[in-house]
């Protein structure tokens, strides 16, 4: 009997070394402390024993149980420290690592110098027109005093669709059909995506961003559309900028004019930025041909008027000194990060 129990003590040491969880270590107390254990049945045959022993063996078993019982209490003990210190480890804090910062998006210059143009333009009474990307030879080119041999048609100039739609090459297309709805006084500015089959290059991209203004009404002068074009400059680029017309030609506009701009980098001395001219070329400008006022049905012994259009990629590049248009259209995230409020 006496090596019986001895025996149970020594596998319950064995057990408890292996034990590395608490569900284990309640099928051990099950095992070895359970009435169905051996040291219970051990207890339940002491009336076998001589009445001399019984009081002798019976202590041996309430030693050996309370053994058991501490050591199963330790041992739970034990695995209760270790899941402690593991939980402590996973959840370890560690306050003096820097925070999860959240991203936080930026609003793309593009579209910062186009709230600039809006809010410039609405301070003039201009309305902000809109008009479809997707447009018709008819708005793009014939409305516009297009010749239909000119050369801005052929498909090395337009993306055209395979049912003959095109993309439009600017947002004169929105013009036309405002003065198609409206009769005078017009005042609106159209802004947008255009697209010419260019190759890519430092100051090209098949997509852009155009500004195009159009004013009619009686009277309009080309005073009138200079003295538009040289507030906006100012506005736009400071008031010690100066703008100059050189006479050029445009379908859709007679007399026409491009516009340009002093400088912004060296105001007028020569600079690798305006390779040396002291001038930048901003875009174009003129008298709305008469024939665009007739083809929408407006009186052209009344009314009168001008419009002008410009790239606001150009503007954004020489805004934020970008050298490069690719860069307006590659999501680089460094350059995008720059313009973060
Ligand atoms: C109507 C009548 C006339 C808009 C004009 C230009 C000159 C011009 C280009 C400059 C750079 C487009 O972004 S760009 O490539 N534009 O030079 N645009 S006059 O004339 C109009 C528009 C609409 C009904």
């Amino acid at each position: 009997m006496e090596a019986k129990i001895k025996n149970i003590k020594d596998q319950l040491d064995i057990q408890l070394k292996k034990c590395k969880t608490v569900q284990e270590l309640n099928e051990i107390k099950v095992r070895f402390f359970g009435k169905k254990s051996e040291l219970s049945s051990l207890l339940g045959k002491i009336r076998e024993i001589s009445p001399e022993k019984r009081p002798i063996i019976g202590k041996l078993i309430n030693d050996a149980k309370q053994k058991i019982g501490q050591a199963i209490n330790h041992k739970k003990r034990e695995l209760e420290d270790i899941a402690y210190q593991t939980s402590l480890e996973k959840e370890l804090l560690d306050i003096t690592m820097p925070a999860n910062v959240p991203q936080i998006g930026a609003r793309h210059p593009i579209y910062t110098v186009q709230e600039e143009l809006e809010d410039i333009f609405s301070y003039l009474g201009f309305e902000v027109a809109e008009g479809p990307d997707i447009e018709t030879e008819y708005y793009n080119f014939d409305a516009l005093n297009t010749p239909k041999n000119h050369p801005s048609r052929s498909i090395r100039d337009t993306f055209y669709t395979k049912s003959g739609a095109l993309l439009r090459t600017h947002t004169s297309p929105v013009q036309i059909r405002i003065m198609e709805k409206y009769q005078p006084p017009i005042k609106i500015v159209a802004i947008g995506r255009c697209y010419r089959n260019d190759k890519p290059d430092a100051s090209h991209m098949p997509v852009f961003h155009q500004i195009e203004a159009l004013v009619v009404d009686e009277g309009i002068s080309f005073a009138d559309l200079k003295g538009t074009m040289d507030y906006f400059v100012k506005q736009m680029f400071g008031v010690n900028i100066r703008s100059r017309f050189r006479p050029h030609f445009f379908p859709f506009t007679e007399p026409s004019a491009e516009m340009d701009i002093l400088c912004v980098n060296c105001k007028g001395k020569g600079c690798r930025v305006c390779k040396g001219s002291g001038w930048l070329e901003l875009g174009g400008a003129g008298m709305v041909d008469p024939s665009v006022l007739e083809e929408v049905g407006y009186d052209t012994e009344k009314f009168t008027g001008f419009a002008f259009g410009f790239g606001i990629d150009r503007i954004t590049m020489l805004k934020y000194n970008i050298p490069y248009i690719r860069i307006l259209f590659q999501n680089d995230l460094r350059f995008l990060k720059m313009h973060r409020a």
